[in-house]
């Protein structure tokens, strides 16, 4: 948009630019930038436009950019148009995500580009390497608390290690995420020594107080994000004589987005990594970006701002990279993180679909999608040119963050229904299979999330003990139902690195002093690759899961349906054990396919009249693409058998 105000100011800011960044070949920058700058210069003005120095933080912006512009390397700037030109690309069915360690895969950097083969070998094309960015030794929240945004972890290798791994990643249509952690920082990044110094600059980069008064206030109405083992969202420092705002533990210290020198030095860094060949970028903890003193202080309408201006700004210089949201906060919050007041995504392009993932869990422990479907249900719709991440088991705990209004409408109480659930994933619950713990156990409110491995929760570990092989089918059927829920829902599914080959609770994280006060370390293994080598050995749990698994992901990237462009539909069906929907191919109107899954550990029919209704079944038989069977549909029902699923196409 043309507008003079924002205009003139661009021009006297180009034309001040210093002549080392105007000899450069700046013309895709400068039309980017012409045509985004009327965003820019509004959400730059929303947030510090109260400012003296405005037009000088507005200036450095811009420098900012072309900076990076120009550092960035030309088949980068080749990649970038290719997708300008392909915009919807990451919508596709063809990706397939895994998050991993890379100490935890395969021993640092290096061992992650020796092992790619195996991710090939799945079928996984894009690839999240949890935090690689330089942390203090002791603890360091599994590498989000970073005390230099700009280097690698020597424990993980060196930049040269992860050019060679970008290189080797690309060379093969692979595409690499990394994560940002834009909401804190180590209490050992430079700025925080500095600001325990006395540095006023530093300290302004961090919200410090010199007594208890506004932190009271703040508290008065902040939730605790780790209330067991890092109370309270403050933390007094004894060499500043101040208190430190510290929502997640004691060691990461909130930065201060009221501050556009934060805000364009995390802009930087996220044009570092961009520049570094990241494809996409997770960028950590977003709902918290901005507190303001009586509220939450999540999903404040500063945060989508400086959301807003982080995607701005980076269409300008890297527009082919992709940001991922990780807002662990309720459905109708989290879809705001696509950005609102749009059409096509302007905050992030992909979220974590946390609510699928919570929802499924519950589907596991009651037996009933009576929840599953009222969730899915209510979760507002999201842009176009936006995705979700679909994942079963992450990094992190289980919380059980659907929305009440939801576990009502199910029919249950949700102060008992989220304890039941804790009592299911901790194994407390008498027919209860799983091997979970309870994480940050809230002794106000009694909530508790749940940490635990996949195959552990699903109650292959219990089955395993017991050598009980009924059990140990039934597990491996319910691992292999969560992912082909991911793997057609809609959004890119993100395994687990571990979860493929059904790999249990590692509790060897009590033994490291650093680790042990934090259970979701049991979740985080490190590879055997021994182990891993009986995804060859047929019979193994190994062998059964990752064959499975693999074949699951090669036929989802064969069907169009399955790729993400609001073409799902849910089918209501009267049979509280089921979840129906089905997707569609708007692009080349190739078959539908209708996903029928089975939660219960009972057979269940699938009525099959008001499918018939929709169009569905009219030949009278229908295949089922997952198991590649041809099922007559002629009748009243179709048998699925406990945990099983069907993936139907009219035959
Ligand atoms: C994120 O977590 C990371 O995924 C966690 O591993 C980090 O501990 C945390 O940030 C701090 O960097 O912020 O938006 O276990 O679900 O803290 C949600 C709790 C987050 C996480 C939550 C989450």
């Amino acid at each position: 948009m043309y507008e003079q105000i924002a205009h003139s100011l661009l021009n006297s800011i180009l034309s001040d630019l210093k002549e080392e960044i105007r000899q450069h070949q700046l013309q895709h920058f400068y039309t980017r930038l012409g045509a985004n700058f009327y965003a820019i210069h509004s959400l730059f003005r929303l947030l510090y436009g109260e400012r003296d120095d405005f037009a000088q933080q507005m200036h450095r912006l811009v420098e900012t950019m072309a900076r990076a512009y120009i550092a960035r390397a030309d088949a980068l700037k080749e990649i970038d148009l290719a997708r300008e030109r392909d915009h919807s690309w990451f919508l596709d069915q063809r990706w397939v995500g895994m998050a991993l360690y890379a100490d935890g895969f395969a021993g640092n950097l290096q061992g992650v580009a020796e092992h790619l083969d195996y991710l090939h070998e799945l079928g996984i094309n894009l690839v999240h390497i949890m935090p690689i960015m330089r942390c203090p030794p002791g603890s360091s929240d599994g590498g989000y608390a970073v005390c230099d945004f700009r280097d690698i972890d020597p424990r993980l290798g060196t930049l040269d290690d992860l050019a060679r791994l970008e290189a080797q990643m690309r060379a093969q249509g692979m595409l690499l995420t990394l994560d940002v952690v834009v909401n804190h920082t180590s209490d050992q990044h430079e700025w925080a020594q500095r600001a325990r110094q006395g540095d006023a600059i530093c300290q302004d980069y961090y919200h410090l107080f010199p007594n208890r008064e506004m932190p009271d206030m703040y508290e008065a109405a902040m939730p605790e994000v780790f209330p067991d083992t890092s109370p309270g969202n403050f933390t007094w420092n004894e060499e500043m004589g101040k208190w430190v705002m510290t929502v997640f533990n004691n060691y990461q210290w909130d930065l201060n987005y009221r501050n556009p020198a934060v805000f364009i030095e995390m802009l930087d860094i996220i044009f570092y990594w961009a520049n570094r060949g990241a494809d996409v970028l997770r960028l950590d903890a977003v709902a918290f970006l901005w507190k303001r003193p009586g509220s939450v202080c999540q999903n404040e309408r500063e945060a989508h701002l400086i959301l807003q201006l982080f995607k701005d700004c980076c269409q300008v210089v890297a527009p082919g990279v992709l940001f991922i949201a990780e807002a662990i906060v309720a459905p109708t919050e989290v879809v705001k993180y696509f950005g609102e007041d749009a059409i096509n995504a302007k905050e992030c392009e992909i979220a974590y679909n946390a609510t699928l993932m919570a929802l499924l869990w519950d589907a596991v422990a009651t037996q009933r999608t009576l929840l599953l479907n009222a969730g899915i249900r209510n979760i507002p719709s999201k842009l176009e040119r936006a995705t979700w991440l679909n994942y079963v088991r992450c990094h992190d705990d289980i919380g059980w963050g659907f929305a009440d209004e939801d576990i009502i409408q199910a029919g249950y109480d949700p102060r008992a229904h989220r304890s039941f659930l804790v009592d299911y994933y901790t194994g407390h619950f008498p027919a209860s299979n799983a091997r979970g713990q309870a994480f940050a156990f809230n002794k106000r409110t009694g909530d508790a999330r749940i940490s635990g491995a996949l195959a552990s929760l699903a109650g292959l570990e219990v089955a395993l003990e017991a050598n009980d092989s009924a059990a140990i089918d039934s597990a491996i059927r319910t691992i292999q139902l969560l992912h082909a829920m991911i793997l057609s829902f809609g959004g890119i599914p993100l395994l687990f690195y571990g979860d493929a080959l059904g790999t249990l609770n590692d509790c060897s994280y009590l033994e490291d002093a650093d680790k042990s006060m934090d259970n979701r370390w049991m979740h985080r293994p490190r590879l055997d690759w021994e182990r891993a080598a009986r995804r060859r050995q047929a019979g193994t749990p190994e062998f059964r899961i990752f064959t499975a698994l693999r074949r699951l992901i090669a036929l989802r990237k064969e069907i169009p349906a399955f790729a993400d462009l609001n073409n799902r539909e849910l089918h209501a069906l009267d049979n509280p054990a089921l979840f129906v929907f089905s997707r569609f191919d708007p692009r080349h109107g190739s078959p539908r396919i209708l996903v029928a899954a089975n939660f219960s550990l009972e057979a269940q029919a699938l009525p099959l009249a008001p499918l018939r209704q929709q169009g569905f079944f009219r030949s009278g038989n229908a295949r089922d693409v997952s198991s590649e069977e041809t099922l007559r549909c002629d009748g009243d029902y179709l048998n699925i058998a406990g945990h099983g699923f069907l993936w139907l196409r009219d035959a």
